[in-house]
């Protein structure tokens, strides 16, 4: 069979000189030209990656592999594939291309790289069709023009936005910092003349008879209904699951019964999602139990043991709770009254411990404000900080049943469970992790691969892998600037009006 395919070959390329051997780009021609032994005049030539392998010049494309690197062999499919060496079709009218060897003579017109058919020499089958597909290019690559410039446009404005957002932080991280410096000092001074006055003690007393005695009582009350209201629903909860639990158990799954299979299903995510949370944070009837007995003895304490203009009565802890409930009241005041806000032009003149300690919680503020946004204008917005623009937006879609919901930089939902949240940006994708654990499975997460297009879209959404997600998103920010090249290895033929 070789050698009838050897046969063929010869007769069909008979004259075999640098400019008639097939499958090889014009400009390699030279290096397919033949060598003559002097004496005997035979032609000869030595293979590419091998000049040691000396053959007669008409082992070249007998069907037959001679060298390693299959240079010998460059029209047919006789060498073993090797990805830097293809057979070269000219697709005279279009744009050259390289066909893997293995493909020629086997049966299927390659049109997508060999628009002339060449591919397919032995049968001659596949006619030249590089005009009408160079027709189908060209409309292609005015539409894809017409698109990059709308989206280039919509990047440009972006772009810009990003570098607004960027020059509004900065100005007012330079603000805050400047209002820290100045504000560090004024708590100095206070500081100073609190020592000299020398009446930390009695403004403290003062302070706590007058403002938190009915705050305290207030809180217990509350405290203790909204302990009862817990316990109520966590019993009407523990009622439901166990009803729940019977159903997961019990249930036959040989009857189709949707309605059932997917309660089953939605029950066994809440499992796993319930377990998830577990881990986050101490069950809140505690917390509530113990605030209830705490506040119950401050209250109790306080009626007991404390008279204006007299010495505080300690108890177990009771300073660090008067701190607590002082702080937070008082901060509760700093945050409903801005007329009370120092950035609004008060001055604390007279040095007292509440004025110091509004102070300190002002600058307190000031110093998360301050390191959020240096954490901000530090993290990673890819180039030209140009994902800033997007952070806010969502996009959302239907697919395979679910909703999906997908806020860049932020986080991503299907049906209200979490995928994931965002973690970093890795080579134009977006990685999110540390969503709600899967049934039997690991904690949920996304990847989010960004398509140049004019418009912000989430269009195409799979799970390769349980609960690992695959989204693909069209976005202006990942548009650049296309080559001719870019077009040719992105343009598909239709088939259809071929
Ligand atoms: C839900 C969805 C699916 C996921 C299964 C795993 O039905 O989140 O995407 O595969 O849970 O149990």
């Amino acid at each position: 069979m070789k050698v009838l395919a050897a046969f063929i070959l010869l007769s069909i390329f008979k004259k075999v000189n640098g400019s008639s051997i097939i499958g090889i780009n014009p400009s390699e021609r030279e290096l397919y030209e033949p060598n003559v032994n002097e004496e005997t005049g035979e032609e000869y030539w030595h293979c590419l990656g091998d000049p040691s392998i000396i053959l007669r010049y008409d082992q070249i494309n007998d069907n037959y592999c001679d060298c390693p690197d299959g240079s010998d062999e460059p029209g047919t499919n006789a060498c073993p594939y090797n990805p830097e060496r293809k057979f070269y079709c000219s697709n005279d009218g279009h744009f050259p291309g390289y066909l893997e060897n293995f493909k020629l003579n086997d049966g299927v017109c390659d049109y997508e790289v060999c628009c002339d058919g060449s591919d397919e020499y032995f049968s001659g089958k596949c006619e030249n069709k590089c005009k009408e597909i160079h027709k189908q290019f060209l409309k292609y690559k005015e539409k894809a023009h017409r698109e990059i410039e709308t989206s280039l446009v919509r990047k440009q404005t972006l772009a810009n936005k990003a570098k607004e957002d960027r020059m509004k932080l900065q100005e007012r991280f330079d603000e805050l910092r400047k209002k820290l410096e100045i504000q560090e000092l004024e708590l100095d001074s206070l500081r100073k003349s609190l020592e000299e006055n020398g009446n930390q003690d009695d403004a403290a007393e003062e302070l706590v008879y007058t403002r938190l005695s009915p705050h305290i009582k207030e809180l217990h009350t509350n405290i203790e209904s909204e302990r009862n209201n817990v316990q109520d629903y966590s019993k009407k909860v523990t009622y439901l699951e166990s009803v729940l639990s019977h159903l997961i158990e019990n249930y036959n799954p040989n009857f189709n019964d949707l309605a059932v299979k997917e309660s089953v299903h939605k029950f066994q995510d809440y499992l796993s999602n319930k377990e998830g949370n577990m881990d986050a944070g101490k069950d809140p009837l505690i917390i509530l139990d113990t605030l209830t007995e705490e506040s119950k003895q401050l209250s109790y304490n306080h009626e007991q043991s404390f008279k204006p203009n007299e010495k505080v009565n300690a108890v177990p802890n009771f300073g660090n709770m008067m701190h607590y409930y002082y702080s937070s009241i008082v901060q509760s005041y700093l945050k409903d009254s801005d007329e009370n806000h120092p950035s609004s032009g008060q001055r604390y003149s007279s040095g007292s411990l509440e004025d110091i300690q509004k102070l300190e919680n002002h600058i307190e503020s000031l110093n998360s404000e301050i390191s959020s946004l240096a954490n901000d204008l530090e993290s990673d917005y890819g180039n030209g900080d140009i994902f800033r623009s997007i952070r806010h937006l969502w996009v959302n879609t239907r697919f395979g049943g679910y909703g999906y919901n997908l806020g860049f930089l932020d986080s991503i939902y299907q049906d209200g469970v979490l995928i994931g949240k965002y973690s970093k940006l890795e080579d134009n994708k977006l990685i999110y992790k540390l969503g709600a654990k899967c049934w039997n499975g690991p904690q949920r997460s996304g990847i989010v691969e960004l398509i140049c297009g004019p418009s912000n879209d989430l269009i195409s959404v799979s799970e390769p892998e349980k609960c690992e997600y695959y989204f693909e998103v069209i976005s202006p920010v990942v548009c650049e600037e296309i080559t001719e090249e870019d077009l040719i290895a992105n343009f598909k033929i239709n088939h259809e009006i071929l």
